[in-house]
């Protein structure tokens, strides 16, 4: 998957939502990134109601989602995953990105799916919108979430 084909997106006035982003910990350059990156999104969105919270790692993030799902209009749940040279890599990508899916579902409440998984941290670094990288994947998980927290509005 690349980000050849991505929407175009342009911000619109998000500051009457309340927003939480949870971020692991794991992998401190590539995480200050994806934090910054949704940061500035934030901000273009206008939003003011807007807190970060941090789990240790990325096996934590839905459980966090899910407590904040509660009470934001659009959680964004960011983190990243380098495989090794065991199998935990596929057990914490499959756990994390099914449970951000069931939070998301089952509180019908929209979460920015911004959850790096690499081969290498190289790979990490490119997608995490510092000086030099090719994408903002920060960015694009929070913008992703606003976006369906306004359609949402509208269709409620
Ligand atoms: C254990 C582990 C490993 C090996 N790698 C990562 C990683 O690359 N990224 C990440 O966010 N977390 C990793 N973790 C930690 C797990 O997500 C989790 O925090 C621990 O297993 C404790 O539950």
């Amino acid at each position: 998957m690349s980000g050849h084909g991505a929407p175009t997106e342009t911000p619109v006035d998000c500051s009457d939502l309340s927003v939480a982003v949870v971020a692991a910990s794991w992998h401190e350059q590539v995480m200050g990134g994806l934090v910054a990156g949704a940061e500035r999104a934030l901000a273009a969105y206008a939003v003011t109601d807007a807190k970060v919270v941090r789990v240790p790692g990325s096996f934590e993030l839905p459980v966090a989602a899910q407590a904040l799902a509660r009470d934001h209009d659009a959680v964004v749940a960011l983190g990243v995953v380098i495989r090794g040279g065991t199998p935990h890599f596929d057990y914490v990508c499959s756990a994390a990105t099914d449970g951000l899916n069931r939070v998301s579902l089952d509180a019908g409440v929209p979460v920015g799916f911004g959850l790096l998984t690499c081969d290498t941290e190289q790979q990490a670094l490119d997608r995490a919108g510092l000086t030099g990288s090719a994408e903002d994947k920060g960015y694009e998980a929070t913008a992703a979430a606003l976006a369906t927290a306004r359609t949402l509005r509208d269709l409620r």
